[in-house]
């Protein structure tokens, strides 16, 4: 059975929350704001400008719209910097072999992440060849847990909704995924993405067996 296989990015191929961490930290520093680790995971899989957002609230701070612009690319300079030094050796394990598996057999991939490096990223560590398709920040005005994203992947695949399965690692991700009506798959803690139909660890976890299964079944 043909199916939609949608990846999300950051977390699920690659762990770049590293430095999306130093990133805002930095810059969090620069205006006078603590940030931590904790606060960093409630950013994962959220949009540039609602993280800013976020972390202007943790600070109590208010800025003119200009300045929060120069502070969101100013952002994205030195979080892009770490980028450009990323190669192969930071895909996650078994996402390769996942991949292949799957344009093996003939299944659509598709990447539908909030990210708007994603392209960038995909290029670095050599996988940008392995995807029919790629939705992105750049490509969305709803952010997740809003299921644009995943509704627009499975659009540009011409795959139908109830066909696709989605890999996130973020519990909005999983909302969005679950919105759309697809398998959800959450990469990460079952404490954490228990509105997931699955979770696993991490791709080791999943069988070819387990592919196989659920390129039979629909969303329920
Ligand atoms: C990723 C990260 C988020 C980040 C967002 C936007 O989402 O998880 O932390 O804020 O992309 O990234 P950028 O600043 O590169 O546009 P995803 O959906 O790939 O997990
Ligand atoms: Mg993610």
């Amino acid at each position: 059975n043909k199916k939609g296989f949608i990846f999300d990015l950051d977390g699920v191929i690659v762990d770049t929350a590293k430095y999306h961490y130093l990133a805002w930290k930095a810059l969090a520093n620069s205006i006078g704001i603590d940030f931590t680790h904790i606060q960093n995971e409630q950013l994962k899989g959220v949009s540039r400008e609602s993280s800013l957002k976020k972390i202007l609230e943790w600070g109590n701070k208010t800025l003119s719209n200009e300045e929060f612009l120069k502070l969101m690319s100013k952002k994205n300079e030195e979080y892009l910097s770490y980028i450009s030094n990323m190669d192969e050796s930071e895909i996650l394990p078994d996402v390769t072999k996942i991949l292949n598996y799957l344009s093996q057999q003939n299944q659509p991939i598709a990447l539908g992440s909030a990210s708007k490096n994603s392209k960038q990223i995909l290029k670095k560590v050599n996988l940008l060849h392995q995807f029919n398709a790629i939705v992105d920040g750049n490509d969305v005005t709803n952010a997740k847990p809003d299921p644009e994203v995943f509704l627009k992947a499975a659009n540009r695949v011409n795959i139908p909704v109830e066909d696709c399965v989605v890999f996130e690692d973020s519990v909005a991700g999983i909302q969005a995924a679950n919105k759309a009506n697809m398998i959800s798959i959450g990469i990460g803690e079952v404490s954490v993405l228990n509105e997931a139909d699955f979770v696993f660890k991490d791709f080791t976890q999943i069988s070819s067996e387990f592919i196989e299964k659920i390129s039979k079944v629909k969303k329920k």
